[in-house]
């Protein structure tokens, strides 16, 4: 999944896809880099950003999921408001993504099922207003899953299906990195639910504060971009269903290595190899 945000602010390329045509160009690399789904979004969730208007929000995105669904691309929308995800839908999007979980706006949850799109359930703890009550965990990984939990719950009475439930832990979202190491951990603890699992990592702060821990600022993107393959790798040998970056490519790669390691420990052979008679590769 390739991470397209049309804002002006967002964590870690505000400001670059905010112009549209631009926006609709980088999605289209995004798919060339590899992207199977891209995920398209209005609203910066960086911590301390300010709410964005509602139809500027469906301004930005509309014309750029039209774009993109019409040249053939998968596309998930990154909104916490019921209405833009709505338009979403309308102009092509198949995947309502709210880190929200239907907390922000209820109403995502009936809209989910009644458009039969798909739902990704993101572990939120509110706005961040408060850090010191949300980030305080025992045991981040049965804490996240159970709070899941509590949101599938949620979608399913709401009348959403199982089959279209995708979950993601959140990294970053009310954690320290602490937390976010001791998820990517535990993933297992999350592909053992009967939903999909999104890992969403890419070029986060924990992964600078890793490469540089006195000035994670100077970290350079290609540096968190490699971390972010790293994810990939992980969350793929891991068995998760998607991966969420900004930077498809490396990503990609890392998770056809995955599966070659896989085919082989199953003696299958990688569909890519070759076999050319009397050449040693
Ligand atoms: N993180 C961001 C935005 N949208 N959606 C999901 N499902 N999971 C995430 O972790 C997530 C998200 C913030 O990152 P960005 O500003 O780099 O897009």
């Amino acid at each position: 999944m390739g991470v397209l945000n049309v804002t002006p602010d967002s964590f870690s390329d505000g400001g670059r896809y905010f112009d549209q045509a631009a926006a609709i160009a980088h999605g289209l690399e995004l798919m060339a880099g590899g992207a199977d789904i891209i995920d398209v979004g209005g609203e910066s969730t960086r911590p301390g950003a300010a709410r964005v208007d509602p139809d500027e929000e469906i301004r930005r995105v509309v014309p750029v999921v039209r774009e993109l669904a019409a040249a053939g691309a998968v596309i998930s929308i990154d909104t916490m408001r019921a209405a833009t995800g709505a338009a979403a839908l309308e102009a092509g999007a198949t995947i309502l993504n709210d880190v929200s979980s239907g907390q922000s706006e209820p109403a995502m949850l009936p809209l989910a099922a009644q458009s039969g799109a798909d739902l990704v359930l993101m572990h939120w703890r509110g706005y961040l207003s408060d850090k010191h009550a949300v980030y305080t965990y025992r045991d981040v990984v049965g804490e996240v899953r159970s709070e899941l939990r509590e949101r599938v719950t949620a979608a399913l009475d709401a009348g959403v299906s199982a089959q279209r439930i995708i979950l993601d832990p959140g990294l970053g979202f009310a954690k320290h990195a602490e937390h976010n190491w001791q998820l990517l951990a535990g993933l297992d603890e999350f592909v053992q639910l009967p939903y999909r699992l999104l890992v969403a990592g890419s070029r986060k702060r924990f992964l600078a504060r890793l490469i540089d821990p006195q000035d994670p600022g100077s970290v350079s993107e290609a540096d968190r971009d490699a971390a972010t393959a790293a994810i990939t790798a992980v969350s793929a040998r891991a068995g998760a269903w998607a991966v969420r970056v900004h930077e498809p490519r490396a990503s990609a790669i890392a998770a056809a290595v995955v599966h070659a390691i896989d085919l082989a420990g199953r003696d299958q052979v990688p569909t890519t190899s070759h076999h050319d008679e009397g050449t040693a590769r």
